[in-house]
């Protein structure tokens, strides 16, 4: 079900003007398969529209799309899944009234993430892991370390957020992320579809590097 590990984050306000659905298929075109449209400052009515649209594209390319929080809007429009914010609905709400639906949840703490998993979360979001400037209202950022404690205890995938970058994707699968969740990196890159291009295959060789750290480590080859 989670079969991607770049988890795409929209914010419009990173695009330099250039319309976000284009610069979304930029970075499907370079092998991103998940966004979420996230942007809080629309209206219901303006995020319903651009969900249609961001519907179709991610459809065109074979992606997941995720609603924020909205999640009537994400069934209005047919998304694969909601992500619900601390301050949203329960995981354990919604999936009473979107059975189908993909569930992510943003954790910012281990006994969030604990949580989630309670509540039957499908992925959690864990950050910021580094410091971001797509929001700062998080606070200092959490550092690797607590990847690896969550991932101890939660036996669900974890995307890592908040700074992540093509240079320390390395780090955060290492220490147990099952993908990343990206918005500046790519959103707000000269190129956004080489930038996915980059980020998708980083994290490919990452992924694939550490279960064969694992298997090795287990003695299972
Ligand atoms: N959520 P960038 S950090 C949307 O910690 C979001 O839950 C976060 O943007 C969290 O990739 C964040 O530009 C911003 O750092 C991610």
């Amino acid at each position: 079900m989670i079969n991607f590990n770049l988890y795409l984050i929209t914010d419009r306000h990173q695009t330099k003007g250039q319309p976000l659905t284009a610069v979304v298929e930029e970075a499907l075109k370079g092998g991103a398969k998940a966004v979420q449209l996230r942007e809080k400052d629309l209206s219901a009515r303006e995020l319903f529209e651009l969900a249609l649209s961001m519907r179709r594209v991610t459809k065109d390319y074979g992606a997941k799309l995720f609603i924020n929080d909205r999640v009537d809007i994400a069934m209005a429009v047919k998304a694969d899944g909601v992500h619900l914010g601390q301050n949203c609905f329960s995981a354990r709400d919604v999936r009473k009234i979107f059975a189908k639906g993909i569930i992510g949840v943003s954790t910012h703490l281990l006994k969030e993430a604990r949580r989630a998993w309670d509540e039957g979360a499908d992925f959690i979001t864990l950050g910021p892991i580094f410091h971001t400037s797509s929001k700062a209202s998080y606070g200092e950022p959490l550092g690797i370390e607590i990847i690896k404690k969550v991932k101890a205890e939660i036996k669900m995938p974890v995307f890592a957020i908040g700074g992540i970058k093509n240079n320390n994707i390395k780090g955060v699968i290492n220490a147990g992320a099952d993908g990343v969740a990206i918005i500046s990196a790519i959103i707000g890159a000269e190129d956004a579809g080489k930038a996915a291009q980059e980020i998708v295959a980083s994290c490919k060789l990452q992924v694939a590097n550490s279960s064969k750290n694992f298997k090795l480590e287990t003695g299972i080859m």
